[in-house]
């Protein structure tokens, strides 16, 4: 089994090392493929470039494991809503169209997909047997952020109106859950044997519609993988201390913590789970003495826990992959 399925499944105190959007613009690698293939949904759907790239962060650091390479928002294209990722400006969706998003069949929903599954497949038989290979969805609520466009900064959306279209939202969300499920399971068929789900914009939602946008979705979630004896791994970014509360409903297999979380408020106050990540991927970007002083705290706080050495949200782009490698040679050794 892998050390990843193992802190996952039984708990014990070993640990293991992967990380966000290790796949990705750091690496020059990745920038050479991509500056050939200007169209990025298409990138993701093309199996032979996805399951290369999903590799290059393997081949290159031996991490314990590898994160299938797609996004997030694979989910609203395949929902027929149309995806654009231009350079520097984030993702651009097309307007949502309630009656055409409620009217889509699951035929045509998976068969959308259906290169993604066939990049796990290649990859998983490509990937040593001892390595996990992580699959993943949005939550509904992070997708819904994305879908209905209601980011307007940084950190700030515009909730008046999901409050003005709470009962459609809501069956948006139950909706969601279903196709999510379905990506899942397929991902999990296909060869994938860990799953993330990544509610990066869980943090703003105000403390009242908690539960219902993010403890809800995500358990049911959560329930569908334990059903189908799959190792589930949240990261409910942003809520602060409604990570023990989430944790408590939720009770995924591991949780991953953000930058902002304590990581001895984490120990003491999150039960029964693997936990994973924490550090903050801008110290990369400093000196190797920095990188392996914070790398450290990490690592003595949770020496003595199933811990998941990642960081609290993804490789920055500008972060040189030579560090990464500096990272990863001081956990090992360590
Ligand atoms: O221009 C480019 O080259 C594309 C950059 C890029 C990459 C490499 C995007 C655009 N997505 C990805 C891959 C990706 N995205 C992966 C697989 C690779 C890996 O992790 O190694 C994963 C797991 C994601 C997940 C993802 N996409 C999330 C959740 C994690 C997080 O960062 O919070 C989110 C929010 C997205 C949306 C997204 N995709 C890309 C962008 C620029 C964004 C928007 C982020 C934002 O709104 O701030």
């Amino acid at each position: 089994m892998s050390t990843l399925k193992e802190i996952l499944i039984s708990k014990k105190n070993c640990k293991s090392v992967w990380f966000m959007r290790q796949a990705g613009r750091y690496l020059p690698e990745f920038r050479e493929i991509r500056s050939k293939n200007q169209d990025f949904i298409k990138l993701c759907l093309n199996s032979e470039l996805s399951s290369e790239i999903t590799l290059q962060p393997i081949k290159r650091f031996n991490l314990d494991s590898a994160i299938i390479f797609s996004d997030i928002l694979i989910v609203p294209h395949a929902l027929e809503q149309k995806v654009d990722f231009k350079k520097n400006m984030g993702p651009q969706l097309e307007e949502f169209d309630y009656k055409k998003f409620m009217s889509i069949n699951v035929n045509s929903f998976t068969k959308k997909l259906n290169p993604i599954y066939d990049s796990i497949t290649k990859t998983r038989k490509r990937l040593d047997k001892k390595k996990s290979l992580i699959g993943f969805v949005g939550a509904p609520w992070t997708l819904l952020v994305y879908m209905l466009g209601i980011k307007f900064d940084k950190n700030k959306i515009n909730y008046k109106k999901i409050k003005e279209k709470e009962n459609e939202v809501n069956l948006i969300i139950d909706k969601l859950n279903e196709y999510l499920c379905i990506h899942i399971e397929n991902q999990i068929n296909a060869g994938a044997d860990v799953i993330q789900v990544f509610d990066s914009w869980a943090g703003l939602i105000p403390q009242k519609d908690f539960a219902n946008f993010c403890m809800k979705p995500n358990y049911k979630i959560v329930n569908f993988c334990k059903k189908k004896k799959i190792p589930i791994i949240c990261f409910p970014r942003g809520i602060n201390k409604n990570y023990k509360k989430f944790n408590d409903f939720v009770k995924p297999d591991g949780i991953s913590l953000d930058y902002s979380i304590d990581p001895l408020w984490a120990k003491s106050n999150l039960k029964n789970v693997a936990i994973q990540g924490g550090l903050n991927p801008k110290i990369l970007l400093s000196s190797e003495k920095d990188i392996i002083n914070e790398a450290k705290i990490y690592l003595d706080i949770f020496k003595d826990l199933p811990y998941i050495f990642n960081l609290g949200h993804g490789l920055l782009p500008e972060t040189q992959p030579d560090k990464v490698g500096k990272l990863i040679k001081f956990y090992r050794d360590y």
